[in-house]
């Protein structure tokens, strides 16, 4: 099979982990932090067509465009029929096909970065490992969906299933998958733990059991050393 992969010039950052990571937290902290690390660079707001990043965008999957949005909503209400494991793996890939041709490719081409919560190795970790859906048919289907695009970085927010499970109980209400078993939540950490194993320069973990702040400094720590490694980096502007 011939796959178009389409010309990349932003850079496709991914935040993922278990239930009650933190990965939603983290994710708006790092948006934050970097339109300021960017523009205390010169970056971002004056938009020259020498400086590498046009814009920063967050995402999620399920859910990152209009019509997505309704596919998410099928997928995580728990009050429809039971939802076979084939159905739901097919409505992720669905819902990736339209995220990566619609929303995150155009916005790769126009020098984005772009931070998405959950990419392909959610579907391995929880349709793979969690509902043991078979690999090699989810790695098609991944490639598919996305039409090759990988992720320049992965950050696996990992910690204990039953202190993920608390902080996301805690929260609030439990939707479709956060009600399964706490088994199915430790075959989804296991996976994810062999997927930063078979891939450790494209998936880093960060210890999410720390306080919010000492998190976000990890994370933080990890980007200034991949930025400067992606790009050349300008001095600062106003220190
Ligand atoms: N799914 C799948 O099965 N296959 C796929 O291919 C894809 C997804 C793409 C929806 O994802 C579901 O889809 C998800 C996997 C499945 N399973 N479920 N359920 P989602 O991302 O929308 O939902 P989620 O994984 O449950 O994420 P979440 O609910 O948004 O939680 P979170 O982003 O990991 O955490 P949070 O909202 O930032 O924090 C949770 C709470 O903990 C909140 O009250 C925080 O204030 C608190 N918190 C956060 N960090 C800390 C620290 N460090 N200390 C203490 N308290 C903290």
């Amino acid at each position: 099979m011939r796959l178009r992969i389409m010309e990349k010039r932003g850079k496709l950052i991914v935040f993922e982990g278990g239930e009650g990571c933190g990965k939603t937290t983290q994710l708006q902290h790092t948006q934050q932090w970097l339109e300021q690390w960017l523009s205390d660079r010169g970056w971002l707001e004056n938009a020259q067509p020498s400086f590498p990043i046009a814009a920063i965008a967050s995402t999620r999957e399920p859910g990152g465009t209009p019509l997505c949005q309704n596919i998410r909503q099928v997928l995580l209400t728990p009050d429809l029929e039971p939802m076979q494991d084939r159905t739901e793996l097919l409505l992720y890939a669905a819902d990736r096909a339209q995220h990566v041709a619609g929303y995150l490719q155009p916005l790769l081409a126009q020098s984005t970065l772009i931070l998405c919560d959950r990419y392909t190795d959610s579907t391995v970790a929880y349709q793979g490992y969690g509902r043991g859906l078979d690999l090699d048919l989810i790695h098609q289907l991944n490639t598919i969906a996305t039409q090759g695009l990988i992720p320049d970085l992965t950050l696996w927010l990992d910690l204990e299933v039953e202190l993920g499970l608390a902080r996301a109980q805690a929260r609030g209400s439990r939707d479709r998958i956060e009600q399964a078993d706490v088994a199915f939540h430790q075959r989804v950490r296991q996976g994810f733990m062999e997927l930063h194993q078979a891939h450790p320069d494209r998936i880093l973990r960060i210890d999410a059991a720390q306080p919010i702040d000492a998190v976000s400094q990890a994370i933080q720590t990890v980007l200034e050393t991949k930025l400067t490694q992606w790009y050349a980096i300008p001095a600062i502007c106003n220190p």
